[in-house]
């Protein structure tokens, strides 16, 4: 499937960081169908060398959200399946082969921030300002929005948005939890490469266990939760990298933690 809307391209010495661009700036990359289903396909077609992905925004806006132009004459079981076909691509995102790293600045708006909350981490620079406008265009959120944004911010800061309309400045919406990373204005690509390259740099098996794993056992309760925490352990420690890495640590070969 081919989009011009979006852009895939596999960086590093091993091919390992993909960096993909919605590139729909004169519509500040608002998200339409073909576009949402670009998203999806591509997650779910990414190289096998790829271990990192950027997710980025041409333009000033890292995303307006849903194109509104396509909000048309939906009867209610075409707006379920709108809205379930975001869930599919979102969550390829969130449960796809590699940790997501979102590159945000400008704008991340409505189903913006639906899809940059689906990602693993958040750099946001400082012209970032978040906002949940669905409530004064008389919708709901459809992508995920209700499920992942209380999880960063909390129920009652999402609610306040949506209700009030209330915008987050970079700012704020690195308190609250929106982004993990703040950054000077221009450089939140640099940003999410760099760590993207540090991410890809992981043994696979650590990062599958943070994306696919950690998740839910967060949302088990701690009994099951310890329990999918120990065989998720055994299975990470057993695979021979494991081994090798820790070897490397004890014989001085592997990296102290340094403070930074
Ligand atoms: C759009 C969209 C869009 C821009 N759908 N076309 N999202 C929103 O309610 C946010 C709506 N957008 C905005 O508030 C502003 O456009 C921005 C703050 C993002 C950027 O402002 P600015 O001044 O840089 O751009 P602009 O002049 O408003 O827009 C430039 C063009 O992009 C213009 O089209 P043009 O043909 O007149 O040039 C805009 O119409 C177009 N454009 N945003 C369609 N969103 C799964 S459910 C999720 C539900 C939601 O996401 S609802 C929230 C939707």
């Amino acid at each position: 499937m081919t989009n011009s809307d979006i852009q895939l391209e596999i960086k590093g010495d091993h091919q390992e960081v993909a960096v993909i661009r919605l590139t729909r700036p004169a519509k500040r990359n608002a998200l339409n169908d073909g576009l949402v289903l670009a998203i999806r396909n591509l997650f779910e077609t990414l190289p096998t060398t790829v271990r990192a992905a950027v997710l980025d925004g041409e333009g000033e806006h890292f995303c307006a959200g849903l194109d509104l132009s396509e909000l048309s004459e939906r009867d209610a079981g075409q707006g379920l399946h709108h809205s379930r076909m975001w869930h599919a691509a979102l969550e390829r995102v969130q449960y796809g082969p590699v940790p997501v790293i979102a590159a945000l600045h400008g704008a991340v708006v409505g189903g913006g921030l639906e899809l940059a909350s689906a990602c693993h981490i958040r750099v946001a620079d400082e012209s970032t300002f978040y906002a949940l406008p669905e409530g004064s265009r008389g919708i709901f959120v459809g992508g995920g929005g209700a499920v992942r944004i209380p999880r960063l911010i909390g129920a009652a800061r999402m609610t306040d948005m949506m209700l009030t309309g209330r915008v987050y400045d970079a700012h704020e919406g690195e308190r609250v939890g929106m982004a993990q990373y703040l950054v000077p204005k221009g450089t939140a690509f640099d940003k999410a490469y760099a760590l993207a390259q540090r991410v890809a740099g992981n043994a696979p098996l650590t990062n599958y266990a943070l994306i696919h794993a950690l998740p839910r056992i967060a949302e088990q309760p701690a009994d099951q939760g310890f329990f999918t925490e120990a065989m998720m352990a055994a299975i990470a420690q057993s695979a021979p990298e494991a081994k090798q890495r820790v070897r490397d640590f004890l014989e001085g070969r592997a990296a102290k933690v340094q403070k930074s």
